[in-house]
């Protein structure tokens, strides 16, 4: 980290301790649902999937290990970048695995445990680009969509069954500067595309997005999202998820970066934000709170709220 960094006050510690990065958050049964990387490793070298739950995200409830791609037969780890649905009366968890391959693991529960359905989902050399970073899309009309990718983005429609899609209607496309992490949300008629940029190694890890009238595009670029706040001394800020608060129109956006104090792109946290649509459907850039987001499940204010 540079001098001017370390010189920084920490104004803001993550309200989930520890070293965690890619976080992906759902809103399951009148509960946050988290799951994330587990960081502090070389090379994110670790295993293990970790549940959180949270009625407010500020106070978090650490369900333990929900699962570890080890217990997978064709995995034997780097367990990066998870990604939560749910469908069928089941609980699906896609992670990476080996540091080029895409996973599902089914569970009863939402924070688990999840078993492995038996094989992977996508390999590397199936499809263009490094086979990382699941992101699901429910769409309102039931259809789920898996996104992936590093260098090269791709979408598609995922079977009923969740674990299975059609690999010749797998849509792909290089969104602006894009490195990976692309993720899917949808505010009436607008679908949005959201992506990690540079490197998650540095500083200038950012997100940029874009808009589309359908679920696989095509996409308009519409710039950046999320990017650093140097001189608050939060940097590295990227991999994030988004999610509605339901029966809302209010919007948070899960992302991490460098932890404070000391953190790189091995040492991540966790951080929340509020996500804004502008009345002509563009997304406001986010900008990293000052204060810790406090954003109650279920109460009067957001049910009742003029924002969002
Ligand atoms: O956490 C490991 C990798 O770092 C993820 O797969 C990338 O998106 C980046 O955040």
């Amino acid at each position: 980290m540079s001098d001017a960094l370390t010189a920084v006050k920490v104004e803001l510690p993550s309200p989930i301790p520890g070293y965690f990065a890619d976080p992906t958050i759902a809103v399951v049964d009148g509960r946050y649902l988290l799951f994330a990387t587990t960081d502090g490793s070389p090379q994110w070298s670790s295993t293990g999937f970790r549940a959180f739950t949270s009625t407010d995200l500020l106070s978090w409830e650490d369900h333990g290990v929900a699962f570890d791609v080890r217990e997978a037969q064709w995995a034997s780890g780097h367990a990066w970048a998870p990604a939560y649905a749910q469908a069928n009366g089941k609980h699906y968890l896609y992670f990476t695995a080996d540091r080029g391959a895409i996973g599902v693991a089914v569970a009863d529960a939402a924070t688990g445990p999840y078993v492995d359905c038996g094989h992977a989902l996508v390999v590397d050399g199936e499809f263009d680009g490094v086979t990382i970073d699941p992101a699901i899309f429910a769409d309102n009309d039931g259809s789920s969509y898996l996104f992936w990718g590093n260098g090269v983005a791709h979408g598609v429609r995922l079977a009923p069954d969740m674990v299975s899609f059609a690999p010749t209607e797998v849509v792909s496309w290089v969104p602006e500067e894009f490195r990976e992490a692309v993720w899917v949300h949808r505010r009436g008629d607008i679908y949005y595309a959201s992506w990690s940029v540079d490197d998650t190694r540095s500083e200038n890890y950012r997100v940029h997005y874009a808009t589309s009238s359908a679920p696989l595009g095509p996409w308009e670029n519409r710039g950046v999202l999320l990017s650093k706040v140097a001189e608050r001394g939060i940097v590295g800020t990227g991999h994030h998820s988004i999610a509605v608060v339901p029966g809302t129109d209010h919007w948070v956006v899960a992302y991490h970066r460098f932890a404070i104090p000391g953190g790189n792109g091995y040492h991540r946290e966790l951080c929340f934000d509020r996500l804004y649509h502008g009345p002509d459907g563009l997304l406001e850039q986010v900008v990293p709170s000052a204060e810790p987001l406090c954003l109650p499940l279920g109460a009067d204010e957001l049910t009742h709220g003029a924002d969002g």
